[in-house]
């Protein structure tokens, strides 16, 4: 009798109508097969096998380098399920226009099978997933960054417990792409892109907005946070998750070199994007990183800011989107080293400074996680790693201050709900606009995020020893316009803090949005920085937040009454301590 799997396998074949299907193991030589089809494709190269053995640049159509949130929509059986911060369509119509996309869309290619695992394999909170694909690259790319193939297959067996999601590239017109999720199927279906997190659907698109889905229906967490541990003297290691919106610097901050390892301060990288977290026996929220890749930005990205990375992307790693020097190199803005001559840029074309920046700036690497000098031990421990501390965080240029600890759960959910930050070139559309991003998961969360927030207040009350929650701002600036705090390996001093205040330590003064470290309470030993600066960094203005106050409830509204009421009285509970804070 055919499995599951093979049903679903066949059903979408009738469909797409390949010319033939290749069910993937996940080998070695299977991938250098996959590389071999993108190399004869033409759009991707092989770079310096000296200098970068194993590593491949890949380049996207020009009208396909990010996610586009405009065209990705939650097909939930009504409007209300999927909320007002999703694009929504209803599942039928959804089936027939993008199925009509669909339909033989694969004549002449071949349909990859491509089993995976999300999370360690040995572990209980992983899950299986299964995408069928006519995209070598995305192959390639899923090989990286799950575990995938045979291990996958072994693990599913004949279950159905899987989740489906059938990608094809169509002729990648942008009136033609639809990424659409069916949360009540757990199914998902992308069309017209190859690229990241519209193309490799273990990522946004299965571990979060339908993992949301799940975690919600069965009491776990499904998270767009990194997973870090702080080493601190004498070796023990403190687990948090924090939560920035994409291309916010959450793969530099899980990498750190922490500019305090001299006193003991170590950072260990357990994951750089997403969280899966279940109520362990220990009474600790227990996360697992169900990602074995880091699917990072690379402009900016260099041995300044992240060596780690830098160490590790020399080998066996696909690049997307970069520019590549006369010694077939990749090479971005932010490397470190100003562009050399005879660049190509990320076009493909000769470079020059007319042109605009040689990578893209969504440019990325694909790199296995495990080729990271700071990999923690414990990366892939099948009962997770416990989590002492939630970090949310944003650009701000203003208002936000370098860190804060919430008062408690609820304020701590509230902290997160009215996150906001300036927009990056990780999605398409404006950059540096401020967009509120509730816990960096506006583009991620499957369903209402009114029922996304009740659901945390609802997991504060059950986990015994619920994470302390922070919001840290390493991008505040002057009146200049010029960054106030160094940020990068500095950003251990904030950690070491939060750390202390985990333990119970660490000087505080109390604000009416919480606390913040008292103006001794950062360790800022071998730091260049001004007490003015320093205050600045900590102050937290009231005509500011007035501002800010108003914009959240301006976004709330939008919820109407599907917002916890918990939601609303931290909103007037803050008001309030502003007023007792500052008397008319
Ligand atoms: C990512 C993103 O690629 O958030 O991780 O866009
Ligand atoms: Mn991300």
């Amino acid at each position: 009798m055919a499995s599951p799997l093979e049903n679903w396998v066949d059903e979408t074949a009738r469909l797409t109508k390949p010319d033939r299907v290749v069910y993937c193991d996940g080998s070695e030589a299977e991938y250098q097969r996959m590389v071999g089809e993108m190399l004869r494709g033409g759009d991707s190269v092989t770079l310096n096998e000296k200098t970068y053995p194993n590593c491949h640049l890949h380049r996207s159509s020009p009208n396909d380098v990010a996610r586009t949130e405009h065209l990705t929509f939650i097909c939930s059986a009504t409007k209300d399920a999927a909320g007002p911060t999703n694009n929504w369509m209803d599942p039928e119509g959804a089936k027939n226009r993008v199925g009509e996309l669909l339909d033989g869309a694969m004549r002449g290619r071949t349909m990859y099978v491509v089993p995976y695992i999300l999370g360690p394999a040995s572990s209980p909170l992983s899950k299986v997933g299964v995408e069928a694909t006519d995209s070598p690259y995305v192959v390639a790319s899923m090989r990286i960054m799950s575990r995938m193939g045979k291990v996958a297959t072994e693990r599913l067996g004949s279950s159905s417990d899987f989740v489906p999601g059938l990608h094809s590239l169509g002729d990648l017109d942008p009136l033609r792409r639809y990424i659409v999720h069916f949360p009540e199927e757990k199914l998902i279906w992308s069309v017209g892109s190859g690229y990241g997190g519209n193309a490799l659907l273990g990522k946004k698109c299965f571990a979060l907005r339908i993992a949301s889905v799940m975690a919600r229906e069965q009491g776990w967490m499904a998270e767009h946070m990194l997973i870090l541990g702080l080493e601190s003297p004498g070796g023990k290691v403190t687990y948090m998750g924090a939560a920035f919106p994409s291309a916010c610097g959450k793969t530099n901050l899980a990498m750190m070199v922490s500019t305090l390892e001299s006193q003991g301060y170590r950072v260990w990288t357990v994951g750089d994007d997403i969280a899966w977290m279940k109520i362990a026996e220990d009474g600790y929220l227990h996360a697992i990183n169900p990602e074995a890749g880091f699917f990072g930005v690379a402009p900016g990205t260099g041995m300044k800011t992240n060596p780690n990375v830098m160490g590790a992307l020399t080998k066996n790693t696909l690049f997307t989107n970069t520019a590549m020097t006369a010694s077939r190199e990749p090479w971005w803005e932010g490397i470190g080293d100003p562009p050399p001559a005879g660049l190509i840029n990320w076009k493909g074309e000769p470079w020059d400074s007319s042109k605009g920046p040689a990578a893209h700036p969504n440019a990325r690497y694909t790199v296995p996680a495990n080729q990271s000098p700071s990999i923690s031990p414990q990366w892939e421990a099948s009962e997770g790693v416990p989590i002492s501390a939630f970090i949310f965080g944003g650009r701000r240029a203003r208002t936000a201050p370098l860190v804060y600890e919430s008062f408690d759960w609820q304020h701590g959910v509230f902290v997160g709900a009215t996150m906001a930050s300036e927009t990056t070139a990780a999605a398409t559309g404006d950059v540096g606009v401020t967009r509120r991003d509730p816990m960096a998961m506006l583009p991620f969360c499957g369903y209402n995020m009114a029922d996304y927030f009740s659901h945390w207040l609802a997991m504060g009350k059950k986990i015994p020893k619920p994470p302390k929650i922070f919001h840290v701002n390493w991008f505040r600036r002057d009146a200049d316009g010029k960054f106030l705090w160094p940020g990068y390996g500095e950003n251990v001093r904030v950690l070491k803090w939060i750390l202390e205040r985990v333990e119970g330590r660490g000087a505080a003064q109390e604000t009416p949005i919480g606390y913040v470290p008292a103006i001794n309470g950062l360790t800022l030993d071998g730091l260049k920085i001004s007490d003015e600066a320093l205050r600045e960094l900590l102050r937290v203005n009231p005509e500011d937040w007035e501002a800010e106050m108003d914009d959240t409830k301006d976004f709330f509204t939008k919820f109407g009454d599907r917002l916890p009421d918990a939601i609303r009285q931290e909103h007037e509970k803050l008001a309030r301590r502003f007023q007792r804070a500052v008397p008319a």
